[in-house]
């Protein structure tokens, strides 16, 4: 397993450095979505579904980003698909220079879909542009369904939300319809995909999305 130590980037222009990373991106004709979501919500188990569930279809690469440990990357790349791990040197999210250096260091040779798995933190990687394609965030039903409420920068910031853990709702009082209410206040435009990673619940409509949003960066 390969890991790479980033450190700040030196250049303090991320938004410019976001868009020319995502115009290279969309010039090569590869998605990154950037995943972001608190510890633990299922980002890593979802994205092992979805390279399971997709591989015939799509050729997946993810670019695992943490403080500490290369769990995530050894996750991932026992499931056969190209992985590689960086340490974000204490830092609490990634920027475009970090998600470059990142990308550069995994190759995305033959990649349709390259997903970012951005530091769990459910506050400060919202506040910084990967130049990713797209921003899709994950809440988690035991997390509660008041979290938009408190953190509703990553939820305006973001065009999907998977709603995750679903086969988790019998046994929380997470009320669905007041939190698509609350997110859909923040964020009107925002697509809800309910989920269970586990069971397979709601799978289907979020791969469909996923192609369809893979094959529009292409044709643009
Ligand atoms: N019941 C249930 N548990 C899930 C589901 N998805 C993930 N989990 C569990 O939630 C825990 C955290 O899952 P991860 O996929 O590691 O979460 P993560 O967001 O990648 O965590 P960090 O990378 O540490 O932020 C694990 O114990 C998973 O088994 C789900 O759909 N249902
Ligand atoms: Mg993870």
């Amino acid at each position: 397993m390969r890991v790479i130590e980033l450190h700040r980037s030196v250049t303090d222009s991320n938004d410019r450095d976001a868009e020319a990373l995502r115009q290279e991106l969309k010039e090569k004709g590869v998605l990154l979505i950037n995943l972001m979501s608190a510890p633990g919500a299922g980002k890593t188990t979802l994205l092992s579904r979805i390279i399971t569930d997709l591989h015939d279809q799509l050729r997946i690469a993810v670019l695992e980003a943490d403080i500490e440990a290369s769990v995530d990357a050894e996750r991932i790349e026992a499931l056969g698909a190209r992985s590689i791990q960086v340490h974000t040197d204490g830092m609490c999210h990634m920027d475009a220079g970090m998600s470059r250096t990142g990308l550069e260091a995994l190759d995305l040779t033959g990649i349709d879909l390259a997903f970012l798995e951005n530091i769990g933190n459910l506050i400060c990687p919202a506040e910084y542009d990967t130049g990713a394609g797209l921003n899709v965030m994950i809440s988690g039903i035991p997390e509660g369904d008041d979290k938009p409420l408190k953190y509703p920068l990553m939820y305006q910031k973001s065009q999907a939300l998977v709603l995750s853990k679903m086969d988790a709702l019998p046994y929380f009082d997470f009320d669905l319809k007041k939190f698509e209410k609350r997110v859909h206040f923040l964020n009107p435009q925002i697509r809800i995909f309910p989920v269970s990673a586990k069971t397979g619940e709601g799978m289907e409509a979020l791969e469909a999305w996923l192609l369809s949003e893979t094959a529009k960066w292409k044709e643009r």
